[in-house]
């Protein structure tokens, strides 16, 4: 179904998420872009956003009902809420069906991906949905140029809890922030992307008696399983990768089945998707690789430096082993010469050493010399 066509069939437009992620102001820009005349809008504020509606809200718009309803994540109006969407599923008719979701610490809340869970598992005739990544704030966004970091949301949204099955189908739009928002009421703007990304969806028909109730005693044990696995998906690259793989086959299987069934138009975007999912993928693995050689490349530069490194200071120390042999063999010399001076020096010592004779000698001329004086001093007296 062509979404601005005006053809007569009808369509249901439904939005489902936990409060305050912004579905009353996304569907109040939808409607006034379908009829700027259109004075009913959805109520969209922090009042909303506390809980006080949990009736589901609809309003018609030419051959479009926009359908708002009340998120699960209040543990008191859980049931209401799950009344809800069970109530706004039953319409039997064509469905384009969105999930609104918002981002904490650049992670998929749990919280949001068990209300998808949940109503997955209750409608089985959704085999593909929106996903609306709301309020992204600059930063995530620049992030998220990165077709890496697309997968990884995209990723973890489309964890189911049962991990088998019918795993539909999950068409991402990703939409910024829009500053100053949280203190105006029923303000409507302009977000082109967001019209461009509803015509892309193709409508399914949802049977009323194939929906089940919405099994809200499951909620805190999803949510808990969830959270496990959305840290583990964000951390373990390789789990993720794993992850990435097992989908895309899934959804190409799913996207056959789909095609079989929809107009041409739609099978281009789809095949597009599909397309760009396994460009995704594509460019993950090739970055994968480049990183890995580009490992290599380092730990082999390195082992080149350590070898020259290595080689550098057994030359090092080759050249000084070589000087100290040097210095070594020198001091022997040096001592040598010095034993051999020494050597010559005593003998010279020993040489001008006053021999017996000589002493006998000197005494016998010091005698003489006495008795000479005693001589000389006797004839004096
Ligand atoms: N800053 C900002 N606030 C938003 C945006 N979208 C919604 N809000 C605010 O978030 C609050 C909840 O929005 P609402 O549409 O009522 O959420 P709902 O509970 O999911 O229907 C309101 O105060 C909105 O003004 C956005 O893009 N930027
Ligand atoms: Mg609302």
């Amino acid at each position: 179904m062509n979404y601005e066509s005006g053809s007569e069939q009808t369509m249901n437009c439904l939005f489902v998420g936990n409060p305050g992620v912004g579905k009353s102001t996304l569907l109040n820009c939808l409607i006034k872009k379908k009829n700027p005349q259109q004075n009913e809008m959805f109520e969209s504020g922090v009042s909303i956003a506390e809980g006080l509606t949990y009736q589901l809200e609809q309003i018609k718009v030419g051959n479009i009902t926009f359908m708002d309803t009340p998120g699960l994540e209040d543990v008191k109006k859980r049931k209401q809420a799950a009344k809800a969407i069970t109530e706004a599923l039953k319409k039997n008719g064509n469905y384009q069906v969105f999930f609104v979701v918002t981002l904490e610490a650049g992670r998929v809340r749990p919280q949001d991906v068990t209300v998808i869970n949940l109503v997955l598992e209750s409608a089985k005739e959704i085999t593909h949905y929106g996903v609306i990544f709301n309020k992204l704030t600059k930063p995530l966004l620049k992030k998220l140029e990165d077709d890496n970091e697309k997968m990884k949301l995209l990723v973890q949204v489309s964890i189911h809890e049962d991990g088998k099955g019918n795993k539909p189908l999950p068409i991402p739009l990703f939409l910024h922030r829009i500053d100053g928002l949280e203190d105006l009421d029923n303000v409507t703007f302009d977000i082109p992307e967001l019209k461009n990304f509803m015509a892309q969806i193709p409508y399914l028909i949802i049977h009323a008696d194939k929906v089940d109730k919405i099994e809200t005693y499951k909620y805190e044990k999803y949510f808990e399983g969830l959270e496990i696995k959305i840290k583990a998906l964000a951390d373990d690259k390789e789990k993720l990768m794993q992850k990435m793989d097992e989908d895309r086959k899934h959804y190409e299987l799913k996207m056959k089945k789909i095609l079989e069934n929809e107009q041409q138009h739609h099978k281009v975007q789809l095949q597009r998707i599909i397309e760009e999912n396994e460009k995704y993928l594509q460019r993950i693995k090739e970055k994968e690789k480049e990183q890995k050689e580009e490992m290599k490349r380092l730990r082999e530069e390195d082992a080149e430096k350590n070898a020259k490194l290595i080689s550098r200071m057994e030359e090092e120390y080759k050249q000084r082993f070589q000087e100290m042999r040097q210095q070594y063999k020198e001091r022997q010399e040096n001592e040598k010469l010095l034993r051999e001076e020494m050597k010559k020096g005593q003998n010279l010592q020993m040489q001008n050493m006053p021999g017996v004779d000589d002493i006998v000698r000197v005494f016998g001329d010091i005698a003489k010399i006495a008795a000479a004086v005693a001589k000389v001093a006797l004839v004096v007296i």
